[in-house]
C-alpha cells in the first residue's frame, strides 16, 4: 500500500507525530544536541550546519519512508541491522550494535528515530551504537523493537531487535473450577466441551497435552483435544465407562494443563460432575415370599402383615407406592393394603371355613415417568 502524507505535526524537538491515510503515528527522536551547545562531542565543527539542515530534512524523509512503503524502504536506502534477545534477560545486557559491517560507512555516531516505547526498554549509545537491555523484556508485551539509525555518511540502519520467547508463563485455566452434568443413560463417546487452558508463550511452550490427575473413579472418562487456528488446545470430556447414579453419584476430577517446557509448567482446574438420575431402577421387595397368617378371630382392620420393597434410583424414581393387583387376586376386597407403608389390612370379614387361603398379588411401583414395578405373592392362611 502506498501512502499518502496528510501532515506532520513536530510537537516538540524530539516527538514527531506523522499522520497518513488518516492514521496517526509517534516516532522519538534521540537525537537532541541539535540545540545543545555540545554538538562538537558528535560533529566536527566545520559540518554543523551544512549537516544539521541536511539531518532535519533526513529526518522528515526517514520518518515518511517509514510510515509510508516498508519494501521502497528497505532495499535502496537502507541497510538492515538484525538483532535478536531472549525475554528476561537480566537489565543492561549487551543486545548487540547497531553498524558492525566491517567498515567506517554507515558507523556511528547515529541520530535514532524509533517508535513509540523504544526508548523506555533499550538503552541506546548514539556515539558508539551499542544496545542494552534498560528494562526486562517481555515477549509477551512487547515482541519487537523497530528503529532507523541515521550515520554521518554512508546509508541509514533499519534495526529490528526481535525478542525470543522463553517458556515463562504456565498454562491457565479461566476458572479454578467448573461444574458438569451427565444422565447416567449418557452413551459412551458423548462429549462435552471444557474450558481449554491457555498459555501465551509461543511453539513449543504454549499448552500441549492434558492430563486427569485424579478422582477418575473405575475411568469413567478420558480427555481428548485439538488445537484450532487461534492456537488454543481445546478440551473435551469424554466418557469412556458406564455411569451409574447409583454407584458413583458424583466425580470431581482434577485436570492439569502441561506445556511443552523442560519440565513443563502446569495449570489446574477441577471439573466437578454430576450424575443426573434415569429410572433404571424397579422396586425389589425384602423377601422373596410373604406368608401371612390370619388369627381366626381377626377382626376387619387388623394389620396382617407388612411388605416392603426398595428402589435405589433417586427422588420420585425411587419413590415406591404399593397396591394389590385386584386382576389377578383379591377380586372380593378382603384385602387392602396402605399405598404407602406396604401394610396389609383385613377389609372385610373372613370366613375361613369357606375359604381357607387367599394369595394376594401385591404390587410395588416407583413415581418414575415411566414407571417400575415388581410383584409379589403374598399367601394368607388362617392359623387353626
Ligand atoms: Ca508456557
Ligand atoms: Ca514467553
Ligand atoms: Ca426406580
Ligand atoms: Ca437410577
Amino acid at each position: 500500500m502506498k501512502a499518502t502524507l496528510d501532515s506532520v505535526a513536530i510537537e516538540t524537538m524530539t516527538r514527531v507525530t506523522f499522520t497518513a491515510n488518516h492514521e496517526s503515528k509517534d516516532f522519538a527522536i534521540f537525537h537532541r544536541c541539535r540545540r545543545r551547545s555540545n554538538i562538537n562531542s558528535l560533529y566536527s565543527p566545520p559540518a554543523l550546519h551544512p549537516s544539521h539542515m541536511l539531518r532535519s530534512s533526513l529526518l522528515i524523509l526517514v520518518a515518511i519512508v517509514l510510515l509510508g512503503s516498508p519494501q521502497a524502504a528497505s532495499h535502496d536506502q537502507e541497510r538492515e541491522r538484525k538483532l535478536e534477545v531472549f525475554e528476561g534477560v537480566a537489565v543492561d545486557y549487551q543486545i548487540g550494535y547497531i553498524g558492525d559491517f566491517g567498515g567506517i560507512d554507515s558507523g556511528p555516531p547515529y541520530i535514532i528515530v524509533a517508535e513509540a516505547g523504544v526508548e523506555t526498554d533499550l538503552a541506546i549509545d548514539r556515539a558508539t551504537g551499542e544496545i542494552r537491555t534498560k528494562v526486562k523484556l517481555d515477549r509477551e508485551t512487547r515482541a519487537s523493537y523497530s528503529l532507523v539509525a541515521i550515520p554521518l555518511s554512508g546509508r541509514n540502519i533499519r534495526v529490528l531487535v526481535t525478542v525470543k520467547d522463553e517458556n515463562d508463563n504456565a498454562p491457565t485455566f479461566p476458572q479454578t473450577s467448573m461444574h458438569i452434568e451427565f444422565p447416567e443413560n449418557t452413551p459412551r463417546e458423548v462429549k462435552r466441551t471444557l474450558l481449554p487452558a491457555r498459555d501465551l508463550d509461543l511453539e513449543p511452550y504454549n499448552t500441549q497435552r492434558y492430563n486427569i490427575v485424579s478422582g477418575n473413579v473405575n475411568d469413567a472418562f478420558r480427555l481428548s483435544s485439538h488445537r484450532e487456528r487461534d492456537g488454543v488446545l481445546y478440551l473435551d470430556l469424554q466418557i469412556s465407562g458406564f455411569l451409574d447414579r447409583e454407584t458413583t453419584p458424583g466425580y470431581s476430577l482434577l485436570i492439569e494443563a502441561l506445556d511443552g517446557g523442560t519440565p513443563p509448567l502446569r495449570g489446574f482446574m477441577t471439573v466437578n460432575i454430576t450424575i443426573q438420575d434415569v429410572n433404571d431402577n424397579q422396586p425389589i421387595f425384602n423377601q422373596s415370599r410373604y406368608f401371612a397368617t390370619v388369627p381366626e378371630n381377626a377382626t376387619v382392620g387388623t394389620s396382617v402383615l407388612q411388605v416392603y420393597a426398595s428402589d435405589t434410583d433417586a427422588d420420585e424414581n425411587g419413590l415406591v407406592e404399593y397396591a394389590i393387583n385386584r386382576r389377578q387376586s383379591d377380586k372380593e376386597q378382603m384385602f387392602r393394603i396402605d399405598p404407602r407403608t406396604g401394610a396389609i389390612y383385613i377389609n372385610k370379614a373372613l370366613d375361613f371355613e369357606t375359604k381357607e387361603l387367599h394369595e394376594l398379588v401385591v404390587v410395588a411401583k416407583d413415581h418414575g415417568e415411566q414407571p417400575l414395578e415388581t410383584t409379589a405373592f403374598v399367601p394368607s392362611e388362617s392359623q387353626m
